[in-house]
C-alpha cells in the first residue's frame, strides 16, 4: 500500500541467471580439422540476494524498479575454455521486510539485519562442454549440454517495522507528541486527525538503556475492517513486544476516554490475536486539561487493577520518566524482537521436478512425460548417435526402461520423448 511518500508494500519480479551452454567443439589444426574435443563448460548464472540496509526507510524506490534480473553465464569456449559467470544482483531492502513468493504465499525470508544477505534465487548451472562427455569408448562426443535455464518470479514485499513498543490509540490523542519528547525523532504533529500517515520510528534512550518505538497513524472503530488508515499500519506494530496505549484523558474532543480505550482494544482484537494479547499498559495524556483530573480518577478506578497506568502531559513532558521507567519494567521480562520464523530454508531451484509419467497413445506408442523429460530435452540436443546414447544412459538410470519395460513395452516398440521417436531397446 502507498500513503503519500510512503510505501511499504511492493510487487517486484526477479529472475537469476541462466547456465551458459556448453561448446560442442573439436580442436583443429592446419589439415587436421577435427583433432579432438575441446569444447568448454558454460559459466553459472548469476544469483539474486536481498540485502538488509538499515538507511532505507521504506520500499518507495521499487516503484521505479521492480524487475532484477541477474546476468546469465556466457557459452562455453573453444579450447576448454569456461564461459564467464553471470554477475549477481543484490536488492536493497529495509529492515523487517519480509519477502513472499507470490505465487505459493510462502514466506521466504525476513530481512531483519543491516548487512544480512539473503540468496533467494541460484542461478542456472553451465551446461558441460563436449570434453565432459569423453570415456573410454566415445572419443569424439558430438554434443554438448545446454545451459540450466532458470523460471523468473514474482515476490511480494512486504514491510514491517522492527521495534520494541508500539503506539496505539484514537487520533490527535498525542501520540507523535510523546515519540517526539522522548526520542530524537520529528513527527509532525497538529491538532487535526490523521496527522500520522506513516509509521514514525525513534530511539528511546533513558540512561544506559534504550528502546525502539513506532509511532503509528491514530486508529478509529473499523480500523481492523479497513476503515480509516488502521488496517495498513497495524501489522506494523504485530512484532513488537509489548503496546502502549495513548488516552486522551481530558476528553477534550467530547469523547469519554474510557469508551475510547475499550473501543481500540476491540479493534486490536478484531485485527489479530497477537495484537490482542501484546503486553499493554495505558498512557493518560494531556493531563493538563481541565477535567482530566476527574477522567483519570474514573479511568483508574475501571482499570487500575488490570493495567498499569501513567498519567503525562506529553507536551510539557510531566509524567514521561515514570513511563520510561514503567516501559524497562515490561520489556525487562520480554524476549527480544526476533525475525518471522522461516519454515525450511527457502530457495528457487532450476529443476526440482525430475518426475515422469508414461502413457500409451492409440497407436501403441509410449509417450513419456514430465520434468525429468523436460530437463533432458533442455539439456541435451538429440542431434547424433552420441548425444542419443548418452540421453539412454539417464533414462536408464532415472528407471524410465524398466517402467518401460513394466509396462508391456517390448524390443521394437516405438517410444516418443519430446520430440523424438525410437525404437525401444530394453
Ligand atoms: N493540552 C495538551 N495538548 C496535547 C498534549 N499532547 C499533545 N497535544 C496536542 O494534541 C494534538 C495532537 O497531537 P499529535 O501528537 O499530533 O496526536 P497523534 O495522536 O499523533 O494524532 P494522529 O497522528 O492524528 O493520530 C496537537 O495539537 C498536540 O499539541 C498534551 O499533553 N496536552
Ligand atoms: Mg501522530
Amino acid at each position: 500500500m502507498a500513503t503519500g511518500e510512503f510505501t511499504d508494500k511492493v510487487r517486484i519480479l526477479i529472475k537469476a541467471g541462466d547456465g551458459g551452454d556448453g561448446m560442442n567443439s573439436f580442436k583443429a589444426f592446419k589439415g587436421k580439422p577435427a583433432c579432438g574435443p575441446d569444447g568448454g563448460d558454460g559459466g553459472k548464472g548469476g544469483d539474486v540476494y536481498f540485502v538488509g540496509d538499515k538507511d532505507m526507510n521504506d520500499l518507495f524506490p521499487f516503484r521505479f524498479t521492480s524487475r532484477f534480473l541477474a546476468e546469465n553465464g556466457e557459452v562455453g569456449g573453444t579450447n576448454r575454455c569456461f564461459g564467464k559467470s553471470g554477475k549477481d544482483v543484490f536488492i536493497k531492502v529495509p529492515l523487517g521486510t519480509l519477502v513472499r513468493d507470490e505465487e505459493s504465499g510462502r514466506l521466504i525470508c525476513d530481512v531483519f539485519e543491516d548487512g544480512q544477505q539473503v540468496l533467494v534465487a541460484r542461478g542456472g548451472n553451465g551446461g558441460k562442454g563436449n570434453v565432459r562427455f569423453t570415456t573410454a569408448r566415445r572419443h569424439a562426443p558430438n554434443f554438448a549440454q545446454k545451459g540450466e535455464k532458470v523460471k523468473q518470479h514474482y515476490v511480494i514485499l512486504e514491510m514491517k517495522v522492527i521495534a520494541d513498543v508500539g503506539f496505539v490509540g484514537f487520533p490527535n490523542v498525542g501520540k507523535s507528541t510523546l515519540l517526539s519528547k522522548i526520542s530524537a525523532a520529528r513527527p509532525k504533529i497538529a491538532n487535526y486527525h490523521f496527522t500520522t500517515l506513516s509509521p514514525n520510528l525513534g530511539v528511546v534512550r533513558y540512561y544506559e538503556k534504550s528502546f525502539v518505538a513506532a509511532d503509528i497513524p491514530g486508529l478509529i472503530e473499523g480500523a481492523a475492517q479497513g476503515a480509516g488508515l488502521g488496517h495498513d499500519f497495524l501489522r506494523h506494530i504485530e512484532r513488537t513486544r509489548m503496546l502502549c496505549h495513548v488516552v486522551d484523558i481530558s476528553g477534550c474532543e467530547g469523547r469519554d476516554p474510557i469508551e475510547d480505550f475499550k473501543k481500540i482494544n476491540e479493534e486490536l482484537k478484531e485485527y489479530s490475536e497477537v495484537l490482542a494479547t501484546l503486553p499493554q499498559i495505558v498512557v493518560c495524556n494531556k493531563c493538563d486539561v481541565y477535567g482530566a483530573e476527574d477522567n483519570l480518577k474514573a479511568f483508574k478506578k475501571k482499570y487500575g487493577r488490570k493495567y498499569k497506568i501513567f498519567p503525562i502531559t506529553a507536551i510539557s513532558g510531566d509524567g514521561t520518566r515514570a513511563l520510561l521507567e514503567g516501559v524497562f519494567e515490561v520489556l525487562d521480562t520480554l524476549p527480544p524482537v526476533e525475525p518471522v520464523p522461516v519454515d525450511e530454508e527457502f530457495e528457487y531451484k532450476a529443476n526440482e521436478d525430475l518426475s515422469f509419467e508414461i502413457f500409451k497413445d492409440e497407436d501403441g506408442v509410449y509417450v513419456v512425460v514430465g520434468g525429468l523429460i523436460d530437463m533432458l530435452c533442455r539439456n541435451v540436443v538429440l542431434n547424433n548417435p552420441d548425444s542419443m546414447q548418452y540421453f539412454q544412459k539417464i533414462l536408464r538410470l532415472r528407471g524410465v526402461i524398466k517402467e518401460l519395460s513394466k509396462m508391456g513395452c517390448k524390443e521394437g516398440d516405438t517410444v516418443s520423448i519430446g520430440d523424438v521417436e525410437f525404437d525401444f531397446i530394453p
